[in-house]
């Protein structure tokens, strides 16, 4: 071996060592909720879904990681002290040794069963969706995404935010400066309490869309005519964002999802205030002149929007027969 190979193969080894330490130094460092530029590791997340999945992928990195090590290093040691020009011999003591066999069969069998523990016990807890305290239905269309939030009566449609729409349309060039966060803003977030196990049923009105948002630790698909559950409970207030990940039609790209963690009572108040809402205007009195109709409220969405002007055309109709 020459000296120059001698140094790669010594940089190879440092370099296998070092990336794991920068990734674990990167994760320290940087936010839980998005990528950054130069990011090398998969993020955190804010659930205990989310941390079950980061923390069995970096056991399975370190285990590659010391796999690596061991097995590079005994190559380039046996490559470099026993080569042919020292005079080395092959070995045929142990061509065939079924003892030697037997243990390179096993240290594996045990490792991915090391390896399995931690993965399927996060599995498992990733599928129980019991005592959850509040549900979310999440209804995929091309090309947005509608929730209910099951039990409150509060309803609603999320698409691409129009001022990103009016940019990916005028053909230039989108940089960070003119809309941070391009394509994945969205007209109505989906608010959720933190510390609270949602559950989520998932399913779609037209083709096959999955709904994700990578700090909630899991992706599920929404397909027609099948419900699919999930559960999270969010541990940090903040935004977290995502897109379909189901190859859903020409504007596949354009769903994204924005969910908003606030605290519990910060909850309580926006759900009151969306009830509010969609309350039906009050009765105008027959007997009595009536008072003009009030106005109806300022609407998010544009399915609040159709519902109020509906919910408010039989008033108007009622104050008018009244005077
Ligand atoms: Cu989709």
């Amino acid at each position: 071996m020459t000296p120059g190979r001698f140094k790669q193969l010594v940089l190879a080894a440092a370099l296998s060592f070092a990336l794991p330490l920068l990734v674990h130094a990167q994760e320290t460092a940087a936010g839980p909720a998005d990528p950054q530029p130069w990011q090398l590791n998969m993020g955190r997340g804010v659930t205990p879904t989310s941390y079950a999945a980061y923390d069995a992928h970096m056991v399975a990195l370190w285990v590659c990681v010391i796999i690596g090590v061991l097995v590079f290093g005994a190559m380039a040691v046996a490559m470099f002290r026993f080569r042919k020009s020292k005079g080395a011999v092959p070995d045929t003591s142990l061509t065939h040794n079924a003892k030697l066999e037997a243990v390179w069969t096993a240290i594996p069998v045990l490792i991915l069963i090391g390896l399995a523990f931690p993965s399927t016990s996060g599995l498992m807890r990733m599928y129980d969706v019991r005592e959850s305290a509040m549900t979310v239905k999440v209804t995929g269309y091309q090309w947005m995404w509608k929730y209910e939030y099951l039990g409150e009566d509060v309803a609603f449609t999320s698409r691409l935010d129009r001022n990103d729409d009016a940019l990916r349309q005028s053909g230039k060039v989108v940089t960070a400066a003119d809309a941070p966060h391009y394509l994945l803003n969205v007209d109505n977030v989906l608010v959720l309490p933190v510390d609270t196990k949602v559950r989520f049923v998932l399913t779609a009105d037209d083709v096959i869309h999955a709904w994700w948002v990578p700090a909630l630790g899991w992706k599920q698909d929404a397909v027609p005519g099948i419900v699919n559950e999930a559960w999270a409970q969010i541990e940090k207030p903040g935004i977290y964002r995502g897109q379909c990940a189901e190859l859903c039609g020409k504007d596949h790209g354009f769903m994204p999802i924005v969910v908003k963690a606030v605290s519990k009572a910060e909850y309580a108040s926006w759900l009151a205030a969306e009830k509010a809402k969609r309350q039906p205007p009050a009765p105008a009195p027959t007997a009595e002149p009536a008072a003009p109709a009030e106005e109806a409220p300022a609407a998010e969405t544009p399915a609040a929007e159709t519902t109020a002007a509906s919910q408010a055309a039989p008033s108007v109709t009622a104050a008018a027969q009244a005077g």
